[in-house]
C-alpha cells in the first residue's frame, strides 16, 4: 500500500459491531466481563481501548512498523522510552533539541541516574568517541527543533547496530510523509503528535512506532504500568489528523519553501536555517533521507538585535505567536524564552539559539498572505 492511501486505511477495519467507517468514540473507562477475565479483548482503558487501538494501528502502518504506542503527550512517549534503561546506563543525544526533551533527560531521569551526553550530531562520527560500554540509547531528532540541523539516520542506525545500541528518532518535524526512520534503520519512531499528525491545534499526544516485538512488549508494559495513555477523544481526532497528513505536509512544503526563500533574499535578514537550501550543511543528507523539506524554518534577523526579533513577533498577524507548530495556522515563536527557555543560556546559545532566534511553523494558508504578513513586520523595524 503506497502512503497516500496508508493514512487513510492503513491498519484500519470498519467497525465489527456496526460498520461505521470511521472507528467510534468509545468513551469508556471499562469493559463488562462474562467471569473474572471472560472478554472480549479489552478489560480496562489505561490497558487497552479500541479508538485509541484504532490510532496505534495507523501510526504503526504510516511508519512503516508493526507496532505503534500512543500516549497523553509527547514527553510521555520519551518518558516510556527512557523507563527501558536503569540507573547508570547512558544515552548519546543531540545537544539541538526541543526544550522539553533536555528538561525531561536533564532534570528527572539524570536525578535516577542515567547519563547523558548532548553532542552536535550533524557529524554522526563523532557518536563514536562518546560510546562507552555503558551506553544504551541515541537520541536524536531530525530535522531538529529548532535550528533545523539534519541528522543522517542510516548512519546513525550503523553506528547503533555496530555497539547493540538503541536509536530513537523524533520524528515530529518530518513526518512519515517527509522521512520513515524504521526504513533507515532507527529502532523506535517517535513523535509529538500535538503537532502534524494531529495537525489542527486541538490536542496534546505522543505517539511511537517500532518493529522488535520483544521491544514493543516492554514499552506496552511501561504504558500500562505508568499509565500516561491518551483518552479516546483525542484517539479520534488524531486519527481523524492523519488521513489528511499527506495533502497538509505537501502545502506546507510549497509554503515552507516560499517563505523561506523571501526571508532569504530579504535584506534585513542575516540567516534562514532550512534544510531545502542547497548551501545548509546537511542538504544532501536531508535530500537522501526526505522527501521534502518541511514547513519548519528558523531565521535570524540582521545585527541580531533582541529588540527587533521581538518587534516582529509582535508585528505578525497571519502568523500566532505562540508554542506549537505543525497545525494548519501558522504559527511564530521567540525559542530562547518559549519552547527552548528551559535550557540554559549558555547551552543553547552553543547550538545557535540565541535571543534573536525565530522561529516560523508554516500553515497552510495562501502564501502571499503569508509573504505579506513578514514583508510589513519586517518593515517596521
Ligand atoms: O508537547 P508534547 O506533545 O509533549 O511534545 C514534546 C515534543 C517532543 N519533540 C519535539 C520535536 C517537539 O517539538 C515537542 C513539543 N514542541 C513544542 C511544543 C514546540 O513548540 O516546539
Amino acid at each position: 500500500m503506497e502512503f497516500n492511501t496508508k493514512v487513510i486505511h492503513g491498519g484500519q477495519q470498519h467497525d465489527p459491531s456496526t460498520g461505521a467507517v470511521m472507528p467510534p468514540i468509545y468513551q469508556t473507562s471499562t469493559y463488562a466481563q462474562s467471569s473474572p477475565g471472560q472478554h472480549k479483548g479489552f478489560e480496562y482503558s489505561r490497558t487497552g481501548n479500541p479508538t485509541r487501538q484504532a490510532l496505534e494501528k495507523s501510526i504503526a502502518s504510516i511508519e512503516g512498523g508493526t507496532y505503534g504506542l500512543a500516549f497523553a503527550s509527547g514527553l510521555s512517549s520519551i518518558d516510556a522510552i527512557l523507563k527501558l534503561l536503569s540507573p547508570g546506563d547512558e544515552v548519546i543525544s543531540t545537544n539541538d533539541l526541543y526544550g522539553g526533551t533536555f528538561r525531561l533527560f536533564n532534570t528527572i531521569f539524570k536525578k535516577f541516574g542515567i547519563v547523558f551526553k548532548f553532542i552536535g550530531m550533524e557529524e554522526t562520527d563523532r557518536i563514536a568517541d562518546h560510546i562507552t560500554d555503558k551506553t544504551k540509547l541515541i537520541w536524536t531528532e531530525t530535522p531538529t527543533n529548532p535550528m533545523m540541523n539534519v541528522i543522517d539516520i542510516r548512519r546513525c542506525a550503523e553506528i547503533s547496530r555496530e555497539n547493540d545500541l538503541l536509536l530513537v528518532v523524533d520524528n515530529t518535524f518530518a513526518t512519515p510523509y517527509l522521512q520513515r526512520p524504521l526504513e533507515l534503520g532507527a529502532d523506535i519512531v517517535m513523535h509529538s503528535a500535538t503537532k502534524y499528525l494531529g495537525g489542527h491545534s486541538d490536542v496534546v499526544m505522543g505517539a511511537l512506532a517500532l518493529n522488535d516485538k520483544d521491544l514493543a512488549e516492554k514499552l506496552y508494559f511501561i504504558q500500562n504500568a505508568s499509565g500516561a495513555v491518551c483518552g479516546p477523544m483525542d484517539s479520534f481526532l488524531v486519527l481523524r489528523g492523519i488521513k489528511t497528513l499527506h495533502l497538509r505536509m505537501q502545502r506546507h512544503c510549497e509554503n515552507g519553501r516560499a517563505v523561506a526563500h523571501f526571508l532569504r533574499s530579504h535584506p534585513k535578514i542575516e540567516n534562514v536555517y532550512w534544510p531545502g537550501f542547497e548551501d545548509h550543511p546537511n542538504h544532501e543528507i536531508a535530500r537522501n533521507q526526505m522527501k521534502d523539506f518541511g514547513g519548519m524554518l528558523s531565521f535570524k534577523i540582521k545585527g541580531n538585535k533582541y529588540q527587533d526579533a521581538i518587534k516582529v513577533l509582535e508585528t505578525l498577524k497571519v502568523f500566532t505567536l505562540a508554542e506549537s507548530l505543525g497545525g494548519v495556522e501558522s504559527l511564530s515563536g521567540h525559542p530562547a524564552s518559549m519552547t527552548h527557555a528551559s535550557i540554559p543560556k549558555e547551552e543553547r546559545e552553543k547550538t545557535g539559539v540565541s535571543d534573536s532566534l525565530i522561529r516560523l511553523s508554516v500553515g497552510v494558508e495562501d502564501e502571499k498572505d503569508l509573504i505579506e504578513d513578514l514583508r510589513r513586520a519586517l518593515d517596521l523595524i
